[in-house]
């Protein structure tokens, strides 16, 4: 019946750290009597993000899924030769196409709930349709009010230039310099061009779906609920962290590895799937890793859009390493389950570049973090992860590619990861409160109540 099960159209832009987050909301709302139609772009950067639709898509058959073929890409961008960027542009130039099919779905769309970087395309047609246009945000709420504020700050080169060392978005504690995102000093970065167009967009939403909670961000959250940041910001609704669904079970090598490994003692380094290191600091990782003397499982990435590149590890890393350490840890160079291997009692904590999805896993299960941010969002989502409590962050380390980080400070920084009980018990406690959250009752559990019967009405 129509009236009680809503026909919500999701709409993920580029990326898995953007698919993710699309793919367990569309199942948490699926299992909550929403008829679901999955907007995918085709083709794909990368081949994971190509695999997890087909996947996702055939172990949720109740899921609707409407694929679109995008207009060529523009490759030729002056100001960045990232994929994921070009895509997300790609991906907006596109979106009119999707006009027809969404205003002849049957039973009707009753709300679109797209990605932010696809806002300013999506309003139109929600607009069109009579229907709300619901915005979902992969990032931090700190990071989601620099982006709504960009417009703002961009046009005032008083307040916003590379001598200030601090910026003020109202409401909010000053944001450090270093952690703006280094294209966000360029309005023509097609980054930075993007994300303005649609962070004006954002006022025309119904709201903005977050993956967050209430007690992590609780000064961020606050500060847009009581109207901080811009008066036209349409209200924030935190309702993570969002809940991994189940795959089948990856039986991997690395798994039975970590059923061997003893409670807490391993350390798990991923940087996401949209950064690879250099392959000095790759090496100096290795070095500190192994001065820690603590044991690891390491996904290794050497290529930026998937890891199945041609590089080995030993020419990598080298035959002498892999010998010395092959008692200490393992290293694998494939996609990998991430949240199975947070969830898994091996692990005590995670070196991690805090893309956000990785973040609110941690938060989730409660492991602390060794933040090593490298690009977008990172920094200041680092600094959200410090200041709740669930790690700890190196300033002085830079940008990812900025400096050689060396395996000496790597591997003190791991010990002290590793040895903190207090740093670790604290995390445990992000974890408790996460699951208080989306328990029976509790604030993100609530918020999403609160958007089903919204879009019901
Ligand atoms: Br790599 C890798 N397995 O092998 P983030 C990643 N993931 O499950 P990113 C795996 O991909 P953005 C792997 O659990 C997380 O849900 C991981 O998203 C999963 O970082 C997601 O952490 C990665 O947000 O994206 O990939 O850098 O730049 O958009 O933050």
């Amino acid at each position: 019946d129509f009236q009680r099960s809503p026909h919500i159209a999701l709409f993920p832009s580029a990326g898995m750290g953007h698919l993710t987050p699309f793919l367990r909301l569309a199942a948490m709302l699926s299992s909550r009597n929403c008829l679901i139609t999955l907007i995918t772009a085709k083709p794909t950067v990368s081949a994971a993000e190509s695999t997890h639709i087909s996947s996702f898509i055939s172990t949720h058959p109740e899921i609707r899924h409407l694929e679109f073929q995008i207009l060529p890409i523009n490759a030729t961008n002056p100001t960045t030769d990232d994929p994921f960027f070009i895509q997300f542009e790609a991906v907006s130039r596109s979106v009119h196409v999707l006009h027809p099919l969404l205003s002849s779905a049957s039973p009707p769309l009753c709300a679109i709930f797209s990605d932010l970087v696809v806002a300013s395309s999506t309003a139109p047609i929600a607009d069109d349709l009579c229907i709300p246009n619901y915005i979902v945000s992969t990032t931090s709420a700190k990071f989601l009010c620099l982006i709504a504020y960009l417009p703002v700050l961009t046009s005032d080169s008083a307040k916003f230039n590379l001598g200030c060392t601090e910026v003020q978005i109202p409401g909010l504690s000053p944001l450090p310099i270093t952690s703006i995102p280094p294209p966000f000093w360029n309005t023509n970065h097609l980054f930075t061009a993007h994300l303005i167009t649609n962070a004006r967009a954002l006022p025309k939403a119904k709201g903005i779906i977050m993956n967050t909670f209430n007690w992590f961000e609780q000064e961020t959250i606050d500060a847009v609920s009581n109207g901080g940041v811009l008066d036209s910001l349409p209200p924030i609704l935190p309702i993570g962290p969002l809940k991994p669904f189940s795959f089948e079970k990856d039986q991997n090598q690395y798994l039975s590895w970590l059923d061997n490994q003893p409670a807490e003692s391993v350390v798990y380094v991923s940087f996401g799937s949209r950064t690879a290191m250099s392959e000095d600091q790759i090496r100096e990782l290795g070095i500190g890793l192994e001065r820690s003397k603590h044991r690891f499982l390491w996904v290794l990435k050497s290529s930026k859009v998937d890891k199945e590149d041609s590089k080995d590890l030993k020419e990598l890393l080298g035959n002498f390493f892999l010998e010395r350490t092959s008692n200490q840890g393992i290293i694998v160079k494939r996609w990998v389950n991430q949240e199975e291997i947070l969830a898994h009692p091996a692990i005590g904590g995670f070196i991690n570049h805090c893309g956000w999805n990785s973040v609110s896993e941690a938060a989730w299960q409660g492991i602390p973090i060794l933040a090593w941010p490298q690009h977008g969002d990172q920094r200041v989502n680092a600094g959200v992860v410090e200041k709740v409590g669930l790690g700890i962050w190196e300033r002085g380390w830079g940008w990812g590619g900025e400096k050689l980080v060396k395996g000496v400070e790597i591997g003190e920084r791991i010990g002290q990861l590793m040895e903190d009980e207090k740093l670790r018990s604290r995390a445990r406690k992000v974890g408790e409160e996460a699951k208080k959250a989306c328990g029976f009752g509790g604030s993100s559990e609530k918020a999403l109540t609160g958007i089903i019967d919204m879009v019901t009405r």
